[in-house]
């Protein structure tokens, strides 16, 4: 093998001309990042990974990400556990999430009653109530279904609810990481009823779960019968168990809450059980005392997700030409656009949306900013979605909604970019 020792001199000179020249080739798009490469030690010496044997692939037969990403986990936060530690919630880092999918150790999961863990064999779901056939299938007998795999968000209502009053969180995996997204593969379950026979007078479904909360949610039918799946696969694998292996309910762009885990059982009946339950913990109060409908959608939203205060611009470089991130959603439809701020949301410019955009799904946008040194700004997104729905500021929000609900809160997000290029979570009010 040849090492840096073996290159004669004039090699080497003729390798820092020829870093040299790309360097100043590239100059433009590279502005801010060190441009002479053939004075930077780290490529230009042989490193010690490169002088001996690696791990032979086999050494992690289930792999795990480099070491050197051991920064990139989820989060959990007592603020957030009702009181018991296994009441839990673990928030995803999103500023470090790519594209729109996330990988399954980064899910976000928030769970009542811990993580189950079930046996796939002895896993059985129970269909019945107002069906024809009324029935109870292995995993195996379920999963013969003819399939589907679809790209959809998972996000709690809760998601950003601790901002009302003010901002709580300098971080965006607390204050926006309340929400994962996955390549899921299941079955709709009107495919299911059409196999089973669906009564007239059927109205609602109940789902369970079969976790120590027997977490019990209603769906209205026409949810059902649109796109409501029950899902086994997550990213091309398993669920995970804190996702709800082995089976869970999945409502595409709806309340994260309703998608119970660890699925045993759907009813279909006449009447909401639950629904008084979960309308006094799930609506929206208006400042007026009175509630507002309850409604189950989370509502067009969007972020800025780098910089943030996870990823500051402390290290840029005057003229740096960089690319700011964010993602956007809508439990409604798809996303039609985001619009950019760099003031706070006086003027906006549009943002280009990047790769898939997908109904009921993260959507990745991006902004090419050139970076001026000492420059005060305040990032602010703000989207829109086909069923014309465009996210409020936080005035026009809490003047609707006030300040005590936790849920369904979508105004948009302001990142402050100091002159040393921190960056921090405010709120701009009127
Ligand atoms: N069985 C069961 N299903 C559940 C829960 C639970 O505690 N038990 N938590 C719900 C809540 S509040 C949310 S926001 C979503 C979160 O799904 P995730 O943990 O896969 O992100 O699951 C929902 N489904
Ligand atoms: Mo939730």
């Amino acid at each position: 093998m040849k090492n840096n020792d073996s290159l004669s001199n004039e090699k080497k000179l003729d390798r820092r001309d020829f870093f040299r020249k790309t360097a100043a080739l590239s100059a433009t798009a590279l502005a801010g990042t060190s441009i002479f490469a053939a004075d930077d030690d780290a490529i230009m010496k042989m490193p010690e990974w490169a002088t001996k044997w690696g791990d032979p692939v086999t050494t992690n037969m289930y792999g795990v990400p480099s070491a050197y990403e051991h920064n990139v986990t989820r989060r959990g936060t007592e603020l957030l556990s009702s009181g018991n530690f296994r009441a839990s919630i673990a928030v995803t880092p999103i500023h470090e999430s790519k594209g729109i999918i996330t990988p399954n150790g980064l899910f976000f999961s928030r769970s009542h009653g811990g993580t189950a863990h079930i046996d796939p064999e002895e896993y059985r779901l129970m269909i019945h109530g107002l069906v024809e056939k009324p029935i109870v299938l292995t995993l195996a007998e379920l999963k013969r279904y003819p399939s589907v795999t679809r790209i959809h968000f998972i996000e709690c209502p809760a998601n950003g609810g601790q901002e009302w009053r003010a901002t709580q969180f300098n971080s965006v995996q607390f204050a926006k990481g309340f929400m994962a997204s996955a390549e899921w593969t299941g079955v709709y379950i009107k495919t299911i009823l059409e196999d089973l026979g669906i009564k007239p007078d059927a109205q609602w479904m109940l789902a369970e779960g079969g976790d120590s909360s027997k977490m019990g949610r209603t769906v209205p039918m026409d949810k059902v019968l649109d796109d409501a799946m029950i899902v086994w696969g997550q990213n091309g694998e398993a669920l995970r168990p804190e996702q709800g292996y082995p089976v869970r309910l999945l409502l595409p762009g709806w309340e994260g809450n309703l998608c119970v885990k660890w699925l045993r059982r759907l009813e279909f009946g006449a009447e909401p059980w639950y629904c008084k339950e979960e309308t006094s913990k799930y609506t929206a109060l208006k400042p007026s005392g009175k509630a507002i409908q309850h409604f189950y959608a989370n509502e067009v939203n969007s972020t800025v997700t780098s910089p943030s205060p996870e990823i500051p611009w402390t290290d840029l470089k005057d003229g740096a030409v960089i690319e700011i991130e964010g993602l956007a959603w809508s439990g409604m439809g798809t996303i039609t656009g985001v619009d950019f701020s760099l003031d706070g949301g006086n003027t906006y410019v549009q943002a280009e949306l990047k790769g898939l955009v997908l109904p009921k799904s993260w959507t990745r946008w991006s902004y090419m900013h050139t970076y001026k040194k000492g420059e005060k700004l305040y990032l602010t997104s703000r989207a829109s979605d086909d069923a014309g729905y465009i996210q409020p500021t936080i005035d026009q929000e809490t003047a609707v909604m006030g300040v005590e609900s936790v849920y369904h809160r979508n105004a948009v997000e302001t990142w402050e970019v100091t002159e040393n290029g921190e960056v921090n979570h405010v709120q701009i009010r009127s």
